[in-house]
């Protein structure tokens, strides 16, 4: 209903719309019109009521409600089932648990706040209250466990594309799963995964983009190493409209994706990439040397030039080394 009542009153652009008229639309009585509108308010819409006039919306709250997000999204798949939390120890965790209990390819997870924010390894992502998007998306695809990786680098360049495009900034992508702006990082993706030898039961894409934290906002660990698309613009940026052309970019990059494969976007990925082209020190479990990057291989993996030859990189952190031995080191992991 409230869902509904929303749709009027947006369709009307500002303009009055009498309770009567709600009430008849809706085919509800004139008192259910007015508590809803009592909760819509509550919940921070600017809604102004007039007696003789009926209601009109002024402005929906600074949060990425479903309302919101379905009355904005162009989507036809992803992100059209929407599970919202103002706060949860981790979109991911969530996302999981639908994922295993059923949840419909596309169905997104976004949170105002998470407690317990994940990186990659158990690190933490700091995720505070309403000035970020913590998101995460469940797919299904039908591809192979050994293509999955490559969807962290899908929804990289799903990201930056929105990033470029709505924001105007220039931002690259750090192999593999980071969007970084002048040596900071703004955004974080951790891809994770259930699947059996030869099938995929779910992918879960979690992404972490840092919109409107402000410099002071940053633990310490952090102000040396991370910013925001408010801090580099210097002005806010809205989350809804950023949250909504990431998924309409990706949902274009998956179809991609499953019709025709991976290549197309492997390109676009590389034309982003900060990583190719630099001096690299690859610190793996098991592994640590220097090289130089020089590209990626069809299955996403990072190819490392180094003295004892070429080397592929599956996992482990790559950070990018000095180029001169007064340039402060700007690896971040
Ligand atoms: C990542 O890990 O960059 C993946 C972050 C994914 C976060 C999203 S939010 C929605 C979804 N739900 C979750 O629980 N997670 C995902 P990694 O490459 O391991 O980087 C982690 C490191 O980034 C930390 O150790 C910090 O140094 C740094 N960091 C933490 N919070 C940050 C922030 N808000 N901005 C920039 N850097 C941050």
């Amino acid at each position: 209903m409230r869902s509904r009542i929303l749709n009027l009153l947006r369709q009307r652009s500002g303009e009055y719309l009498s309770g009567e008229e709600i009430a008849r639309q809706l085919d509800v009585s004139r008192t259910a019109v007015w508590k809803h509108m009592r909760e819509l308010k509550l919940e921070g819409y600017a809604i102004d009521a007039h007696s003789r006039r009926g209601y009109r919306l002024q402005q929906a709250p600074d949060l990425l409600l479903p309302d919101e997000i379905r009355a904005a999204v162009k989507t036809k798949r992803i992100g059209r089932k929407i599970h919202y939390f103002t706060e949860i120890d981790s979109t991911n965790n969530a996302a999981k648990k639908l994922a295993a209990a059923g949840a419909e390819e596309g169905t997104i997870i976004v949170s105002e706040a998470q407690n317990s924010g994940r990186g990659r390894l158990a690190r933490g992502w700091y995720s505070p209250e309403q000035q970020g998007i913590w998101l995460s998306i469940v797919l299904r695809p039908h591809f192979s466990p050994a293509d999955a990786p490559k969807c962290t680098l899908l929804a990289a360049v799903a990201i930056t594309r929105a990033i470029r495009s709505l924001c105007n900034i220039d931002c690259g992508i750090k192999w593999p799963n980071d969007i970084l702006y002048d040596g900071k990082k703004l955004v974080g993706i951790l891809t994770e995964m259930s699947a059996e030898m030869d099938a995929i039961n779910y992918i879960v894409i979690g992404m972490g983009i840092n919109v409107n934290i402000q410099e002071q906002d940053f633990p310490e660990e952090l102000k040396a190493i991370a910013t925001s698309l408010a801090m580099i613009k210097g002005q806010a940026v809205s989350r809804l409209e950023l949250l909504c052309d990431i998924l309409m970019q990706l949902e274009n990059l998956y179809a991609v994706a499953v019709s025709s494969g991976f290549s197309e976007i492997l390109n676009e990925w590389r034309k982003y990439s900060i990583t190719l082209g630099q001096a690299v020190n690859v610190i793996g479990i098991h592994q640590q040397f220097s090289g130089t990057a020089v590209d990626i291989d069809e299955d996403g993996a990072l190819l490392v030039e180094a003295t004892d030859g070429r080397h592929r990189v599956i996992a482990g952190d790559v950070s990018i080394r000095p180029k001169t031995t007064n340039t402060k080191e700007n690896g971040i992991d």
